[in-house]
């Protein structure tokens, strides 16, 4: 996978792209990463990226035609044509399953916003998608950037260390994780549940499953009424749920 990224602030990337997993899967060449300052297709003297807003209003607004330029340049540095996606608080959500869209492309151009935002030309006639990392305000694209690649990079074929991990995961299965523990059996008298000492698979199976099943019941009920509608908790699950919770599911799904 390809991915070029384009930003007023390249330093932002050095650290989070130069460490762990994803300097890993660079350096295997599982993923190429470039990044890309905005500022060299700027077109006048002063380099100007940005303008006042048509209308008025405070703050800034991206200018089209530097980003026109970047885009159709990087484009050119590779055969195939990139997905361009722009990042913004305004765009679709990033999940789990976003990731795993976005994952088929053979190439992402990601664009980093700064400023008040994009010059709405840009939006209608240049990206191809529009992601945002959560309903917050974040002073730029960047930050958005780093998650998405690290998202991306995590789940190609041996960019980890341990491909297990991938699928036992919170949200590969639409349930949170179960609890871990590692030694000691007791800290400062805390004990790990018997059932992880026992040494008998089945039934921890069983614990792991439930203990995924209830987490998620208490802490995401949106998520447990999603996997409860895609078949993702059989009836069995849910029947153990119910009881436990003493509440008809039915209510949340
Ligand atoms: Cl992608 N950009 C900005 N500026 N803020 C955000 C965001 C993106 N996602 C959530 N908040």
């Amino acid at each position: 996978m390809r991915i070029d990224i384009l930003t007023l602030f390249p330093e932002m990337f050095q650290g989070p792209l130069d460490a762990s997993i994803v300097a890993r899967a660079r350096e295997q060449g599982l993923a190429e990463i470039a990044l890309h300052n905005i500022r060299d297709w700027a077109f006048d003297k002063h380099r100007r990226v940005d303008d006042e807003p048509y209308g008025g209003g405070a703050g800034m607004v991206m200018k089209p035609e530097p980003l026109f330029a970047a885009v159709e340049a990087v484009q050119e540095l590779a055969e195939s044509q990139a997905h361009v996606v722009l990042l913004t608080p305004q765009g679709r959500l990033l999940t789990q399953e976003v990731v795993e869209e976005l994952a088929e492309r053979p190439r992402l151009l990601l664009i980093c916003g700064r400023y008040e935002g994009f010059d709405e030309r840009i939006r209608e006639h240049l990206a191809d998608d529009e992601v945002s990392i959560g309903d917050y305000v974040l002073s730029g694209g960047e930050p958005a950037a780093i998650v998405l690649v690290d998202a991306l990079v995590r789940r190609i074929p041996n960019a980890l260390g341990n491909e297990a991990s991938l699928d036992e995961e919170s949200h590969t299965r639409g349930l949170l994780e179960y609890a871990q523990y590692t030694r000691p059996a007791e800290f400062r008298g805390w004990q790990v549940p018997d059932v992880l000492l026992s040494g008998n698979h089945p039934e921890v199976e069983k614990w792991r499953r439930r203990q995924s099943l209830l987490r998620t019941a208490q802490r995401r009920p949106d998520l447990l009424s999603r996997a409860l509608k895609t078949g993702a908790v059989s009836e069995d699950d849910r029947r153990w749920l119910e009881e436990e919770l003493e509440t008809n599911l039915s209510d949340l799904a």
